[in-house]
């Protein structure tokens, strides 16, 4: 009889363990970079600009350096005697540090103090004088292209314009030639606004340099720690082994910590010229305005097809507004992200997408957030796109879904743009959902309604997204190759310590990769700790984005596990004194095939490992694994809306919301709903209230939590969610699939279709997000489309 351990007491896979790290969170025990005092700790604030194109004439910092409790004021000149007043960016761009030559958006650095306490700092700033000779703004592409448009990086050579990049993908040939035999040809143009991943917690940095040691330490929000340590060394010119970078707990990261900011590099600098540790904590404002935002994309698109309802081709532009730096992380390889991942989980035989990026006076935008780089922007088009097809075609919107999904038995399946997805039931998700809204019922209702002069709407949206950057040959940032570590080492007590080259920032790492690592070993996940974030200790990795952690990092604790239970399984042989082909093994156990009452637990071969090893095996029970993913796990989602529009006052909310989320293998269940009930609110504040734009001047508009606003538990709908359908990941470990960003990257077209279908009938195409009242408004008034394009009015 088998004496397996029970998985799901043990807190294995399948497990809804609940987080361990909540533990000291809800105590008000964690600890954040702010929360960090060092003896001799000084403070730096930032002067921002105010204008967003100027030449800066002069910078006056006498006044700053009278004030007492003053010890440093950093000005780009002073950073240029050290080539530091430029950094390079992760798309093989440049970026000011802080500005000598010109401002180039509003908000950007221009100096920083440093002093006895933040106080004093923000007044020191405020008495810095610079003279500005203002610039005319640049707030859009066609802008930006514009003849004669003033060219903004004027810094650069080879620079004559304001263009970053063409790129192009797909087949142009074939595209062209099933647009000549379509029966009908349906167009869809929209701006994706630029939004803002406002975490909690700012951005912040304290960097300790010890002058005795050489050492540099510096305590900060990354979601990469081990990029930036690399970044340090070549921005810095120290060596990289006297550098340790430490991310302690994360208040969310969304995205809006990966890329390299001023503020970390001028605390670095201040700190070694100091030979004082130096604390920097942005503010909310400085965070909303100046660190990296997403989209801003302007999507441009048309779809060949025929009568039947069969798309025969996808022919797409984008012009992606990238702001004054081209400062997005993403794979190298990809210039506009993996913005091609549109269309994939439709059968489309030809395809084409062209994409331009272009400078524009914004701080830098078109990083990722709570997606898998423009993800987001390549699924909100395709649901968009779809939505209006259908319409255009009078065919309802979820069998024209239904008739172009890739089958289930078409995987693997090559989209038209060359990635390769590996596995999915999308049919059968969408009748799920179908099912859990009332479909059928559901549109008698709304047809009912709108006698009686009620608009409802119906949205649906469905996604895929790929996730687990990525396999070497193809993904890497800056050349480094993009895979991911574990490290497990197992006490002789049979307790362990697992680390990983993955950061969480709220995720629930320490719970999940401790439940992974229990399904492999049989070890309770109790007795194992997770720690994450200090590159002194932790194996080399590429951090968490893009829901890579699970599809990278946590495949490599399965393999770290299981090069630790084959050396457990030759210490049970010596113990059980048979030979290793005997052995049998069942959860937490090995024993004897012919004998299987005969056995000892994982623990006992723990303590082998310490006290009675075989001839010739080396002690210990450690390992380390990294983990090149063969491909990318393409997990799946349907999400369903209804919604009741007001046409008085284009106000609208939401009835019903239901989400069907197919993400292989979830290791613990109530985390993965965690994750898309964020993620579902995240998109519902992109549709519906989250608004932050620029006016003709460039200044940014909705720059406060006043106008930009962040969804509380008040305005945000409930959510009915489905885990029915699992198809695991072929090639991951354990089946799992990424999760952390599907309902975000999702969610926003299924809001924006559900008050359009609302509304159908007005001739009304598009409405730009954020869906506000005035808009739908608008739309329904006066029966044209609505753009939120800036430059907008600033009484807007
Ligand atoms: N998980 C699971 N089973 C699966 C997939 C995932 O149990 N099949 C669990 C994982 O073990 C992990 C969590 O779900 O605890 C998310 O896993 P994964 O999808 O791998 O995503 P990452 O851990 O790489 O997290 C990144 C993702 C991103 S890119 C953004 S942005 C985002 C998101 O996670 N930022 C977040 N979710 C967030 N959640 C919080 N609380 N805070 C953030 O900043
Ligand atoms: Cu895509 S935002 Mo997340 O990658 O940190």
């Amino acid at each position: 009889m088998s004496q397996a351990l029970d998985e799901i007491k043990i807190g294995g896979l399948g497990a809804s363990r609940k987080r361990v790290e909540d533990d000291r969170f809800i105590r008000g025990k964690g600890n954040y970079t702010d929360d960090i005092t060092l003896p001799g700790m000084l403070h730096m604030e930032i002067l921002r600009s105010p204008l967003a194109h100027a030449r800066i004439k002069s910078v006056d910092t006498s006044k700053a350096w009278d004030i007492p409790g003053v010890h440093l004021v950093l000005t780009g000149e002073m950073m240029a005697t050290r080539n530091l007043a430029w950094m390079p960016t992760l798309s093989y761009d440049t970026q000011a540090v802080l500005a000598t030559d010109k401002v180039r958006f509003q908000g950007q650095e221009v100096a920083c103090v440093v002093a006895d306490d933040p106080y004093i700092a923000k007044d020191a700033c405020e008495a810095i004088e610079v003279e500005y000779e203002p610039l005319p703004a640049i707030v859009n592409p066609a802008q930006a292209t514009a003849d004669g448009a003033p060219v903004i990086r004027d810094d650069k050579v080879n620079q004559p314009d304001n263009v970053i990049y063409d790129w192009e993908v797909g087949d142009k040939a074939g595209t062209d030639l099933a647009f000549e035999q379509a029966d009908v040809i349906s167009r869809l143009k929209l701006h994706y606004p630029r939004s803002h991943p406002s975490p909690i917690e700012c951005c912040g940095s304290i960097a300790d340099f010890n002058r005795a040691t050489s050492k540099l330490t510096v305590y900060m929000t990354t979601q990469a720690p081990h990029i930036i340590r690399a970044a340090v060394a070549l921005v810095a010119e120290l060596p990289e082994h006297m550098i340790r970078i430490v991310s302690p707990d994360i208040g969310g990261g969304f995205g809006n910590k990966v890329p390299v900011y001023p503020g970390y590099v001028c605390s670095i600098l201040a700190s070694i010229l100091l030979e004082r540790p130096v604390k920097w904590i942005e503010d909310k404002s400085g965070n909303l305005i100046s660190t990296g935002f997403a989209r801003d994309i302007y999507l441009d698109g048309e779809m060949a097809l025929r009568k039947d309802g069969k798309i025969l081709a996808v022919r797409m532009h984008a012009d992606a507004d990238h702001g004054a730096f081209f400062s997005d992380a993403q794979p190298s390889k990809f210039k506009i992200g993996l913005l091609h991942s549109t269309f994939a989980c439709y059968d489309v035989p030809a395809a084409h997408l062209t994409a331009r990026g272009t400078y524009s006076n914004k701080a830098p935008g078109g990083v990722a957030y709570r997606c898998s780089f423009r993800v987001t922007e390549a699924m909100f088009f395709q649901e968009r796109m779809i939505a209006a097809a259908a319409a255009d075609l009078g065919m309802d919107p979820a069998e024209f879904r239904r008739t172009n999904f890739v089958r289930d038995d078409q995987f693997p399946h090559r989209t038209p743009f060359g990635f390769l997805l590996d596995s999915g039931q999308y049919a059968k998700c969408l009748e799920v959902g179908l099912k859990a809204i009332g479909y059928d019922d559901f549109r008698r209702q709304q047809a009912e309604a709108r006698k009686r002069g009620k608009l409802l709407g119906l949205g649906i949206s469905t996604m895929t997204e790929p996730l687990g950057a990525g396999n070497s040959r193809e993904y890497d940032i800056l050349g480094i190759k993009m895979f991911d570590s574990a490290e497990l080492k197992i006490h002789m007590t049979g307790k362990a310590i697992l680390r990983t080259g993955a950061r969480t920032q709220g995720q629930g790492h320490e719970t999940t990769w401790a439940q992974i690592v229990a399904h492999e070993l049989g070890l309770p996940a109790e007795d194992v700790i997770v720690e994450e974030g200090d590159t002194d200790t932790a194996p080399f990795g590429m951090g968490t984005y893009a829901s890579r952690s699970t599809p990278v990092a946590g495949a490599a604790v399965s393999m770290v596990a299981r090069k630790i239970r084959a050396k457990a399984r030759r210490l049970a042989a010596h113990l059980l004194e048979v030979s290793e082909e005997d052995i049998e093994w069942e959860l937490g156990r090995f024993y004897v095939r012919s004998a299987p009452d005969r056995g000892v637990t994982i623990q006992e071969c723990a303590i082998a490992a310490y006290s009675n090893m075989p001839d010739g095996m080396e002690p210990g029970l450690e390992n380390t694994a990294y983990y090149d993913p063969p491909n990318l796990t393409w997990p799946f989602a349907v999400y369903l809306v209804t919604v009741e529009v007001d046409p008085e006052t284009g106000v609208w909310d939401v009835l019903n919301m239901v989400a069907v989320d197919d993400c292989g293998v979830r290791i613990n269940p109530m985390i993965v709903e965690g994750q898309i009930m964020g993620g579902l609110t995240e998109a519902y504040a992109m549709a519906n209230m989250q608004f932050i734009t620029f006016d003709a001047d460039g200044n940014c508009v909705g720059s406060n939590y006043m106008d930009y606003l962040l969804p509380t538990a008040w305005e945000t709908p409930g959510f009915e969610l489905h885990s029915e359908v699992v198809t695991p990941s072929p090639h991951h470990p354990i089946g799992a699939k990424g999760i952390g960003e599907c309902a975000a990257v999702g969610g926003p077209a299924a809001f924006v279709n559900a008050v359009l279908d609302a509304i159908a009938g007005t001739g009304v195409r598009n409405i730009d997000m954020p869906l506000l009242p005035d808009r739908v408004w608008e739309a329904i008034t006066y029966r044209h489309d609505v753009s939120g394009a800036p430059p907008v009015r600033s009484d807007d």
